[in-house]
């Protein structure tokens, strides 16, 4: 076998370099390689698409997937990385460093991109006919590096230099029709293996191209230039992934992508059915669900309407039956700003039938909530269109057939104010599906000295497929396991350490703490409470030499959306806190910052493995789930957090003893901040003056940006919500607490071990697997096909 996959790898090299596999650069060895794992699923991904299209199927509709890297995990998913590794090695070259060449693909800018990676990841593993459909972005999210601690955001054109896991299908092409043009779009399909299955699921991503390649015309002629940038306009739709995440951009090419990839995903599925059951679309939706994750992919309900209507004779009520039989809505955030608003205007210029179609949803709506009794205030409220705007996520409640939130409290929160009008008309259609992570990338591939002990602490692999039989041996087991814990988490730190020397140019001590905040920069997520720690443990070192302080690495990662100026602020306040830390001979052997830059899936891939610190700090009733949470869980570190999303999940799953949870509760809040004042906790907390004053006193440089002046203005000073809206300040004291109990109690190391061993365990309910299972049991109705 090995001499095949050897033979087969050369060839696929050897045709992509043009040179022998020796002389190949391990880029052109990856492309091979890659290449060779494509065709070595070829088969069994034919025969699962067949399966699949022949029955019950589900659409998972999504802007975003933030896949990351492939290889690794079809390898590993395939069984064949020992194999691999050997054939390599008979050329003389070395997997780790071949795996490395990858690019991520960053079709996502975080926890709802990410999500859309890991559920197609377990429907292939569940052997659900689970599609996704999406964009092929020329561009994925931004590259971020720092220039002087400030972030500057770069192109990052991840196909470039070829991608082997997209397969361009010219044949099953689609024409998307604009009022202003016409663009093909391109299918490109990416294979999704599971874990021990022969079952290959697929990825859908579409891509904009001009209808012709030429416009021979306008070549000919004196229009030669704008024939050029007609052409370009085409190929804008899918050309970059806007880089907000949680926050509306109401611009027209946004608009227009969406609308892409729902018409060209809504006339493959339509057409797919027609030549499966004929033309009488009636029975649609017991063939066929549509997963809309988040609003994005609203467009979807007009346009099933449009299609149904005008090209297949449908009457608007049998029409709407469908297409309320057919969506299911997930909202993944409580932020007003995140709540998709478009002018009517933009619509009737785009696609004007789309229109015409969403006013008569709107007509209906507001005749049948008067049938219904509610008041005329109500009802304008809920609309679909109001003053001159369509609002999609007031649509997805209206046409879809169940909605649900992303963690318990989240639901809880939608049903009780976000979509409360909703749910009193329809509560039978609200549902709770608490996210989960792929434990395959997330544990066993990134973690592979951890995947080994509990392979042979259980017995078998059975834990890859199934995380929850881990809950077994919480108590199962002797202090010798509790050490090799520690010892696996020492050299994953070793590790870890030297990737950060080499990538950051940071020194780290593997014996120190490693306490870890991953995520999107946003204010709600607090990354400044955690900075504010920071400095001010380093004033209290200053302060008092010989404190004795346990030793301790902050590691931030994230980026901010290229508009965001505050959160931009904050990233520069982080790396002039770092600079002051990391340069100071006092403190820098005891304390130490790192901020890794480019945060993305395979860093975090580097991170989690050595994290012992979970950062998860939102303001209570913020942070729809959070999924890096459960991602610490699994690998042993023990969240460090607020009773927000998931983290009130992970406490109870792992108990009081095992996790450290501070701050105001979602309960306490509307009292705590009726008569809120932050200049109180200012004046009176100790040490809380020392670190704000620090934003404008020379002790930090913005470089004479004003950012640390308005920071330190948003915090003291009442805006139009009033000042700290995060309650920041409010919630330091109770933070700084915790904290410091949680630095003390790692000096225990077995007791440490123990609860860190607790987390791993009872980490089963957070596999994306759970997750998937639930969605496919009570919302889509779907059973598995397996294929061989
Ligand atoms: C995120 C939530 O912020 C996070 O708590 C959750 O774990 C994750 O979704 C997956 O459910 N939300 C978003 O990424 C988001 O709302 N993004 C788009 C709306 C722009």
């Amino acid at each position: 076998m090995t001499q095949d996959l050897a033979s087969a790898i050369a060839f696929q090299v050897r045709s992509t370099s043009g040179r022998s596999v020796t002389a190949s650069t391990p880029m052109e060895v990856w492309q091979g390689l890659s290449a060779a794992v494509v065709g070595h699923v070829a088969d069994d991904w034919q025969a699962t698409d067949a399966a699949y299209k022949a029955g019950r199927q589900e659409h998972y509709f999504s802007a975003e997937f933030l896949m990351g890297r492939a290889l690794l995990n079809n390898l590993s998913n395939l069984g064949l990385i020992d194999q691999t590794r050997e054939a390599l090695a008979t050329f003389g070259i070395d997997l780790s460093q071949v795996l490395e060449q990858e690019p991520d693909a960053a079709l996502g800018n975080g926890g709802l991109g990410r999500l859309a990676a890991c559920f197609l990841d377990s429907c292939a593993t569940l052997e659900l006919p689970v599609t996704g459909y999406g964009i092929l972005y020329r561009y994925g999210l931004f590259k971020q590096l720092f220039d002087n601690g400030f972030q500057t955001e770069h192109p990052d054109p991840w196909m470039e230099e070829g991608y082997p896991f997209v397969i361009r299908r010219e044949e099953q092409q689609r024409i998307v029709r604009y009022a202003d043009m016409w663009v093909r779009a391109i299918p490109h399909d990416m294979p999704i293996t599971g874990y021990g299955t022969r079952n290959v699921g697929t990825l859908r991503l579409w891509k904009a191209e001009p209808m012709e390649q030429f416009d021979y015309q306008a070549f000919n002629s004196q229009h030669f230039t704008d024939a050029i940038v007609e052409r370009e306009r085409t190929s804008d739709i899918s050309r970059v992934l806007y880089p907000n995440d949680t926050t509306f951009e109401g611009k027209v090419l946004r608009v227009r992508q969406q609308y892409f990839f729902c018409s060209a995903s809504l006339q493959e599925i339509v057409d797919n059915y027609i030549a499966h059951r004929g033309e009488d679309l009636t029975d649609f939706a017991t063939y066929n669900s549509i997963q809309l994750n988040d609003t994005h992919p609203v467009l979807s309900i007009p346009e099933l309407m449009r299609i149904l209507l005008d090209e297949h004779g449908m009457g608007w009520d049998a029409a709407w039956d469908v297409v309320t039989h057919t969506f299911a809505y997930t909202n993944h955030t409580v932020l007003a700003e995140a709540l998709e608003k478009w002018e009517m205007q933009i619509f009737d210029r785009l696609f004007p039938r789309i229109s015409e179609i969403v006013r008569e949803i709107d007509r209906r709506f507001r005749e049948d909530m008067n049938n219904r009794g509610l008041d005329g205030q109500t009802i304008e409220y809920m609309a679909p269109v109001s003053g001159n705007q369509v609002r999609m996520a007031w649509i997805a409640c209206y046409a879809s057939y169940s909605i649900n939130g992303v963690a318990a409290l989240h639901t809880e929160i939608i049903k009780r104010e976000t979509l409360k009008e909703w749910h009193a008309i329809w509560p039978e259609r609200f549902n709770n599906k608490t996210n989960g992570v792929t434990p395959r990338r997330w544990l066993n591939q990134c973690n592979p000295r951890l995947a080994a002990l509990l392979t042979e602490v259980t017995g078998s692999d059975a834990w890859v497929k199934d995380l929850s039989v881990l809950a077994d041996y919480t108590d199962a087991v002797d202090d010798s396991v509790y050490d090799r814990i520690n010892e696996i988490k020492h050299a994953n730190k070793v590790d870890f350490a030297s990737w950060v020397a080499e990538r950051e140019g940071v020194e780290i001590d593997p014996d120190a703490i490693f306490d870890v905040q991953i995520k999107r920069l946003h204010e709600y997520k607090r990354q400044l409470l955690n900075a504010f720690y920071v400095l001010d443990l380093y004033f209290r070192i200053k302060d008092e030499p010989t404190l004795d302080v346990p030793k301790r690495v902050f590691v931030f990662g994230a980026k901010a959306a290229p508009g965001y100026i505050r959160a931009k602020a904050i990233i520069k306040f982080i790396n002039e806190v770092a600079r002051l830390v990391n340069s100071d001979e006092d403190v820098n052997s005891r304390i130490k910052v790192v901020f890794v830059h480019n945060y993305n899936v395979s860093p975090a891939e580097h991170i989690i493995p050595a994290a012992d610190v979970s950062e998860q700090i939102s303001m209570a009733g913020k942070e729809a789930s959070g999924t890096s949470n459960m991602k610490f869980m699994m690998n042993g570190a023990l969240t460090l957090g607020t009773l927000d999303g998931a983290n009130v999940e992970i406490l109870d799953a792992v108990g009081d003893e095992n996790a450290y949870i501070f701050g105001a509760t979602e309960e306490q809040l509307p009292s705590l901040k009726r008569d809120y004042d932050p200049r109180w906790h200012y004046e009176n907390v100790p040490g809380l003056k020392r670190v704000i004053d620090a934003l404008t006193d020379g002790t930090l440089d913005d470089n004479g940006s004003g950012w640390f002046h308005d920071l330190r203005q948003s915090l003291m000073e009442p805006g139009w919500e009033g000042p700290d809206v995060y309650y920041v300040l409010g919630d330091f004291e109770s933070y700084r607490d915790v904290k410091d109990k949680m630095a003390a109690d790692h000096a225990d190391s077995r007791g440490w071990a123990r609860k860190a061993w607790v987390n791993i365990t009872k980490s089963g309910r957070f596999s994306s697997d759970r997750t998937i299972r639930d969605y496919a049991e009570q919302v889509w109705k779907l059973d598995p096909v397996k294929v061989k």
